[in-house]
């Protein structure tokens, strides 16, 4: 089977509350038979947050492809595209960094560890004497395992002493996170990916998960070929294959969801679908969420958003009148104007109509990167470890006992700095050291242009550590080699809180080594100390760390403290909490209905979803939520740029099913890069019929911030939005040069971030487009996707060829083991 025309592979239906049918997935190197395979190495995989379970084949040393785990709760055998070519086979790629590089003359030249580490250690401790932990910033990823995220949260914190911690999940799903704080006092996921096998709608909000979470949509598909197909609405402004499935598709503008949210809501107050009793007994604040959302009539909404008021209410009645409803959030929404306000108003519908900690009644505050939970768990992004509260004396001191420092050293007297915050202070050079790990923000952060002077500039000593030369590393002033996937060993958890072993398949190249051990390496050059005098950290092997994590997570959400790393092999991946009381995990959470929002256990006391000014501890006591959730609302407001005369189309930014952000890995595998070769911008028929632009034709997308030249697909997206994927920056391609032809998605999106979450807003922009010249075919954009043509356009189908070719084997009478069902 080619999974590159195929993507979603050959369906396994069933019916309702019966369950996921196996279906295990290979690709091997065409080069490889599976006899061939020496051994078989267990893992989760790096290149999305569905956190499918994989054993990695190994031959003569290297990583020779893969095969989907049968008996895992997660992914039941089945594996992506990503996942099948992309996942492991970057790792022999001839242009792997494999030895240090230090900035000579201007010049990034080869060195050997101790030069480079010699530089990092020196220029610390000079900055940390003369200007003290202010002068340091980390910024990290949601790609490496929870044990590295660790040390680099114990080192910032107690070693370092910096607030300016912070990862790409503040990109990512910080607001997530923030949602699931406001509402129910804490992070960690309420509901579970069993809840498709049980439930009868799915709503789908800003989330194009049959591309992005492709073995999730996988398990959708099978609900949806089978007999009680569930509903499915999507709110995206785009035609994407979710919304071609959907009964209902709320085509909004992009910057609009908190309108349609408000009326959604208002609906079922008005038309008497509120579960009155689950209100009563487990919620605070419906007279104020009712007030809020009053003035938000279809009609009025439907005006702002620019859907129909028939869709709203035909959207509020399947959320109404269906029993069991499943909803799924991710970037549409997150990376989108008013983004805490409308997850939260996501929560809020579960609440009112109790549809909770019930099978087939969740909600999935997605995550995007593979170990973006891990990396707000641990705190490596500047939250406080184990979901504590960095605003309550008493969390700061449990962790100042855990790591034995004084509490002072722990930073708490303000928020966490958040990353635009952090290149900011790059920007200005009052962060003089700063550490980049595991994330190329060249490309991926907003304005790339003015990222890229940031870390040029001479003011910040910059450190870069990746498995690549990146556009960031290739501006950095040390850059350390990686060990990445199966070059090591650690743990990662996924969206639905599973956690699965990562066990180390091949040895990493030349001098590559664990990001592990380079933090480990740091914090011991450093001479970071505990208050009596001993080293801060004391492990040396990842196992170690994930026991002192088991350690710091006891008595909070995420208690990890009944899983080992024996426990995690050989098996299925085990949903946290996992302890005395829930010996074999937890599927759903809340299912009594009670949430950790009494105050003094509580992630947050707050904020104001409109503002983002902060509840202080005095105001949350006196609400007295007590194990109640927080039914928060905002009015709509519109996003910070909105089109005008200039700049007159709604740019709006995302992803293809064939790439993994930047492509690091993704353009290292020959199918994926040759299904989505080439950046485009997708405009639509009517758009494009205006500015005189025809299929393939090289056009001009130019904001505020700068301008790119990419060829056109006539695509199938709404009027006056125009897409753009974020994965080609210039790594692979001269386009950057001095014709100034830019390609990535960033030169054109704003600074500017959700009050809340502080999410940067990488959805909404305002453009202006033109023809350059005519185009000498069609545009590279797949066809078997979102980015597919408008109907009559011919274009010829993306397909992955011979070497694409995936072995399927369906077992429809296995079920596999569920912890904690
Ligand atoms: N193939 C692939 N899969 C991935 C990744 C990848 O790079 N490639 N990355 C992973 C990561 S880290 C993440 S975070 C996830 C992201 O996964 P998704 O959030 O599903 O992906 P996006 O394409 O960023 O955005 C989703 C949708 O939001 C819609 N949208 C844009 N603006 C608005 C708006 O204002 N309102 C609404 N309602 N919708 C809007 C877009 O049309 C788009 O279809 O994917 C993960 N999976
Ligand atoms: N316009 C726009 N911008 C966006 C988005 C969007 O939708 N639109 N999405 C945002 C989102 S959700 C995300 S998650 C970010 C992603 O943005 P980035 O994090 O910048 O993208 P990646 O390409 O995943 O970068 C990860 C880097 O880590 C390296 N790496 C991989 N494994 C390892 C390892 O084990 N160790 C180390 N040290 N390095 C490793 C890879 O080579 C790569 O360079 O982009 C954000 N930016
Ligand atoms: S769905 Fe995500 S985790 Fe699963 S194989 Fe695809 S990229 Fe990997
Ligand atoms: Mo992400």
């Amino acid at each position: 089977m080619d999974r590159i025309a195929d993507i979603w592979g050959t369906r396994t239906p069933h019916a309702i509350d019966t369950p996921w049918p196996v279906r295990i997935d290979t690709h091997l190197d065409p080069a490889v038979g599976t006899d061939d395979v020496d051994h078989w190495v267990q893992a989760g995989c790096v290149l999305c947050s569905n956190g499918c379970a994989v054993d990695i084949a190994v031959k003569d040393g290297e990583m020779v492809g893969v095969r989907g785990r049968g008996v895992d709760l997660v992914n039941h055998g089945r594996l992506g595209p990503k996942g099948l070519y992309g996942s492991w086979n970057w790792s022999r790629s001839g242009d792997r960094l494999t030895r240090p590089l230090v900035r000579e003359n201007g010049q990034l030249v080869e060195t050997d560890w101790d030069t480079a580490m010699g530089r990092i250690v020196e220029t610390s401790k000079r900055l940390l004497q003369e200007k003290g932990p202010l002068s340091h910033g980390f910024y990290t990823t949601g790609q490496l395992f929870t044990e590295e995220y660790y040390a680099l949260a114990v080192l910032g914190k107690a070693g370092v002493g910096t607030p300016h911690m912070d990862g790409n999940t503040r990109l990512c799903t910080a607001t997530a996170g923030a949602a699931l704080k406001e509402t129910f006092g804490s992070d960690g996921q309420p509901g579970s990916y069993a809840d498709i096998e049980s439930t009868e709608a799915i709503f789908l909000y800003g989330h194009n998960m049959a591309e992005t979470q492709t073995v999730l949509w996988m398990r959708v598909l099978d609900r949806l070929h089978g007999p009680d197909r569930p509903a499915i609405v999507c709110m995206d402004p785009r035609l994407t294959p979710v919304a071609r499935e959907a009964d209902v598709h709320l085509a909004v503008r992009p910057g609009t969801n908190q309108a349609a949210m408000n009326a959604l809501v208002r609906e079922v107050i008005h038309r008497g679908w509120v579960d009155e009793e689950y209100v009563a007994a487990h919620t605070i604040m419906f007279d104020e969420l009712a007030q809020i959302v009053e003035p938000y009539t279809p009609q009025h909404a439907g005006d702002i958003c620019d859907v129909s008021p028939a869709d709203l209410e035909r959207a509020a009645e399947v959320f109404g009148t269906t029993h069991r409803v499943l909803s799924t959030v991710l970037q549409g929404f997150y990376q989108s104007n008013q983004a805490t306000a409308a997850a939260c108003q996501v929560n809020n519908l579960h609440l009112l109509r109790g549809m909770l900690g019930r099978p087939g009644a969740g909600i999935l505050q997605m995550n995007g990167q593979p170990t973006a939970q891990n990396t707000r768990e641990t705190g490596a992004d500047g939250d406080m470890s184990a979901f504590r509260n960095w605003g309550n004396p008493a969390h700061i001191e449990q962790l100042a006992q855990l790591w034995n420092v004084e509490a002072e050293t722990i930073p708490h007297w303000a928020p966490p700095t958040h990353a635009s915050q952090l290149f900011r202070y790059v920007e200005e050079g009052s962060i003089e050291f700063f550490w980049i790990s595991g994330t190329n923000p060249a490309v991926s952060m907003p304005d790339s242009a003015r990222i890229r002077r940031a870390l040029a500039g001479e003011q910040t000593f910059v450190v870069v550590q990746d498995v690549f030369l990146t556009e960031t590393a290739r501006l950095a002033d040390v850059v350390l080699p990686a060990a990445g996937w199966g070059e090591k060993t650690g743990t990662m958890t996924n969206v639905n809180r599973t956690v699965h072993i990562c066990d180390k398949a091949v040895e990493p190249p030349g001098e590559a080594k664990p990001d592990f051990d380079i933090f480990l390496d740091y914090a011991r050059r450093m001479g970071f100390t505990n208050r009596d005098g001993g080293p801060l950290l004391t492990w040396t092997h990842p196992e170690e760390a994930f026991e002192a994590w088991k350690e710091c997570t006891r008595g909070r959400p995420c208690d990890y403290t009944g899983l080992s790393y024996d426990r995690l092999r050989g098996g299925s991946g085990i949903p946290w909490p996992v302890n005395d009381e829930h010996p074999d995990g937890t599927q759903r959470l809340y299912e009594d209905g009670v949430f950790p929002t009494e105050t003094d256990y509580a992630e947050t006391y707050g904020q104001d979803l409109l503002t983002g000014a902060s509840v202080s501890e005095q105001e949350h006591r006196a609400m007295n939520p007590a194990g109640r959730a927080m039914l928060k609302g905002a009015p709509y407001v519109p996003a910070h740029e909105e089109p005008d005369d200039e700049y007159p189309l709604r740019l709006t930014t995302g992803r293809t099913v064939y790439h993994f952000h930047t492509r690091t890995k993704t353009a290292r595998a020959e199918q994926l890069r040759k299904a989505a070769p080439e950046a485009w911008v997708e405009l639509s028929v009517a758009d494009a019929g205006d500015l005189g632009i025809a299929e393939g034709d090289l056009v001009r997308v130019e904001s505020r911030r700068g301008a790119i030249e990419v060829p056109a697909r006539i695509g199938q997206g709404r009027t006056g939005v125009v897409f753009v994927p974020f994965h080609f920056g210039y790594w692979d391609s001269d386009r950057s040069g001095p014709d100034g032809r830019a390609r990535a998605a960033n030169e054109l999106t704003l600074t500017s971030w959700d009050p809340v979450s502080r999410q940067p807003q990488v959805k909404n922009a305002s453009v202006r487009v033109t023809r350059v010249s005519a185009g000498t075919g069609p545009s590279p954009a797949p066809t078997t996707t979102a980015s597919a043509p408008a109907a009559g356009i011919e274009v010829p189908a993306t397909v992955g060829g011979p070497e694409a070719g995936v072995d399927e084997q369906v077992d429809a009478h296995v079920p596999p083991t569920l912890g904690g069902e």
